[in-house]
């Protein structure tokens, strides 16, 4: 395991790799890595340097080509003769145990990847069983395939040079492949134990979750970052952990919600991610029924994102992955206090683009778009939350009626209320 995970709290440099392609051009590859960086931030390391190539796609071998290799492997050398050493070097997609292999090989430095990243994020931020349990699993399901593939490798090896079909040196194959035998049963046994465990805390989940009476479910999903649980902390006045990293949460949290006399259950729920690795999803199977089984999901943006766009796409996408695509569901677009365009000159008769775009032009395009079902918050300056009470609190009402029709003594009295709402706070 030791590898694949950052070591330790003290900063190390990381240089990070990635790739323009056919399907991923040069400002796609950048925004990748202003992610990438911003990941490896939150692992604690530090970007010195990064470095991009223009493949049809990855090499098969080291990713990048021989050049590319070479070159980094030369600023590795020259940062050391200048006594700064290089800590890891980080690629933007999933490498295979063959490439980590190759480019171990030339770098001689620790070579991480998107995922094992993410994962190392992820074990560090697990605090509880459940979490610290689907994490551990999912690291598991990394490692095992490069294992594997490291020992049928080794195996190969000695094929072709073995005599009369033995099966290669004594040196290399025994007690080699014996060890990584040894470490991929271990591997296993620590993998179905750790499935039964998290079998166990899913009926627990479930009881917890039928016990807790004939309240509408709503959701806050959304990509990292966007601002989810600051709204969790708002709407709920809880104290769910947020700040102004990836990840920060990666439990859900769900607290009752009243807004009038209309309670409701809402759960805070772990942030998606480009190229999120999907055992990573399957892993976190019950941390994500949460989103499975809600009755309405706030889908929360981060609307001064210059990625937002992409980023309500890979939600949804995700979204999808997991089962709960087609659910009723509102777009909460967050931070409009952080909002910034390029004005352009009235002279300037170049088309305007989405950069040019003021608030206002963005939200009517939005507005358009959603059918009105979207609405414009800023979560920590307190910008229009009375509205969004107001809005899911219709929501979550028809949703009411519709699900539990006899038990609509919560809001009788306060049917035609909504002036009440807009004097409250
Ligand atoms: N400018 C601005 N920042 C905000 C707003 N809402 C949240 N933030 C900041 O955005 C950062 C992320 O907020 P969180 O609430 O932790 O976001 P999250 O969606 O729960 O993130 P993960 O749990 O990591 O997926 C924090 O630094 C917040 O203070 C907002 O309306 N405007
Ligand atoms: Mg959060």
């Amino acid at each position: 395991m030791k590898e694949f995970v950052i070591s330790e709290a003290q900063v190390e440099t990381a240089v990070l790799v990635g790739l323009v392609t056919k399907t991923q051009d040069e400002r796609k590859t950048n925004e990748y890595l202003d992610e990438l960086a911003f990941l490896a931030e939150t692992a604690g390391a530090q970007v010195v340097k990064r470095f991009t190539q223009r493949l049809e796609q990855a090499n098969s071998v080291t990713y990048v080509g021989k050049g590319k290799l070479d070159e980094i492997k030369q600023y590795i050398k020259d940062e050391e003769e200048a006594e700064r050493e290089v800590g890891m070097v980080i690629f933007d997609d999933e490498l295979s145990a063959k490439q980590i292999r190759n480019i171990e090989g030339e770098l001689k430095v620790k070579i991480l990847d998107r995922t094992s990243l993410i994962l190392d994020i992820f074990a560090m931020r697990a605090q509880t069983a459940n979490a610290k349990t689907q994490v551990e699993l999912a690291q598991y399901k990394y490692m095992l395939p490069r294992l594997q593939r490291l020992w049928t490798h080794l195996e190969r090896q000695g094929g072709g040079s073995g005599a009369g079909g033995g099966k290669g040196s004594v040196g290399l194959r025994g007690p080699g492949e014996t060890q990584l035998e040894m470490d991929r049963r271990i591997i296993l046994n620590r993998m179905s134990l750790l499935k039964e465990r998290l079998a166990e805390i899913d009926k627990q989940k479930n009881t917890q979750r039928k016990n807790r009476g004939r309240l509408i479910r709503v959701a806050l999903v959304g990509y990292t970052n966007v601002g989810k649980s600051t709204l969790m902390n708002l709407l709920a006045k809880s104290e769910v952990f947020a700040e102004n990293k990836l990840f920060a949460t990666l439990d859900t949290t769900v607290r009752k919600v009243i807004i009038e006399n209309l309670p409701f259950l809402l759960s805070d729920t772990v942030g998606f991610i480009r190229k999120l690795p999907t055992d990573l999803v399957d892993s976190f199977k019950s941390t994500l029924d949460e989103v499975r089984e809600a009755d309405l999901l706030l889908h929360v943006v981060d609307i001064s994102h210059p990625d937002f766009e992409e980023q309500i796409d890979v939600v949804n996408r995700t979204l999808a992955d997991i089962g709960a695509a087609g659910k009723p569901m509102m777009i909460v677009f967050n931070k409009i206090d952080a909002y910034t365009y390029i004005k352009k000159d009235e002279d300037d008769l170049t088309p305007r683009t989405k950069e040019n775009l003021t608030l206002e032009e963005l939200m009517r395009t939005w507005m358009a778009k959603l059918d009105d079902n979207c609405i414009f918050i800023s979560a920590r300056e307190r910008q229009n939350i009375e509205e969004l009470k107001r809005v899911v609190y219709r929501q979550v009402k028809a949703l009411h009626v519709q699900k539990y029709p006899y038990n609509d003594f919560l809001y009788q009295t306060y049917d035609n209320n909504d002036e009440e709402l807009k004097s409250e706070n």
